[in-house]
């Protein structure tokens, strides 16, 4: 069985809806913010020398990251594969992973600029034009993908759905889809209702 290491709150709540999703068979653990530095709990660095969440532990195997965890949990569920791509399907796969990958490879940095300069409470001359850039070049780009589509990639919901979900849900509580109304769209559509 699939023990998610959950630390609220954050990004694992997706991962939580990605085990929902895929039917897995899992358990929560749950782990709660330093109140004052909002850091992960030491216990986390116990499961994964990181201690950030999502980690997974399933049966001896301790996965981090949250991309590569949906991956691992649709190869191992969605043997029908209803929300990712057969392997066979080259193109569609490659597609799907460079989608699977975008959010935390390119999205996140910006947005958390952007959250720890709001956090601060001072304007940077240097970091905020640089983030507000990045962040309008992302969220255009996330928005012209999706276009008049349901999903990320098209009319089907799939993994990368999730990954992208967290970052307009992020961008979102920065003030930061206010040009986006089509994003502000898909997050009702796509949000997980539990
Ligand atoms: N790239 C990682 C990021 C993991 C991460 O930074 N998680 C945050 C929670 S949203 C965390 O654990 N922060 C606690 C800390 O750094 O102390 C992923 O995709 O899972």
């Amino acid at each position: 069985m699939i023990t998610l290491h959950h630390l609220r709150i954050g990004r694992s709540i997706f991962t939580v809806w990605l085990l929902e999703e895929a039917g897995a068979d899992y358990e929560l653990e749950v782990y709660h913010r330093h109140p004052d530095t909002m850091r992960a709990p030491d216990s986390l660095k116990k499961i994964h020398p990181l201690g950030k969440s999502p980690v997974i532990d399933d049966d001896g195997l301790i996965l981090s990251e949250s991309g590569a965890i949906t991956d691992y949990v649709l190869n191992k569920y969605d043997k029908a594969y209803s929300m990712h791509p057969n392997p066979d399907d080259v193109e569609a796969r490659a597609r799907y992973t460079q989608w699977l990958a975008y959010p935390e490879g390119s999205v996140f940095a910006p947005l958390l600029m952007k959250m720890l300069m709001l956090r601060s409470g001072q304007d940077h001359p240097v970091l905020d034009p640089f983030s507000a850039a990045e962040i309008k070049l992302h969220f255009d780009h996330i928005s012209n993908q999706l276009g008049d589509q349901q999903f990320i990639l098209g009319d089907s919901f799939s993994g990368a759905d999730f990954g992208i979900a967290y970052m307009i849900s992020m961008a979102d509580r920065l003030g930061q889809l206010e040009d986006y109304p089509t994003l502000k769209d898909y997050q009702l559509d796509v949000q997980p209702k539990y």
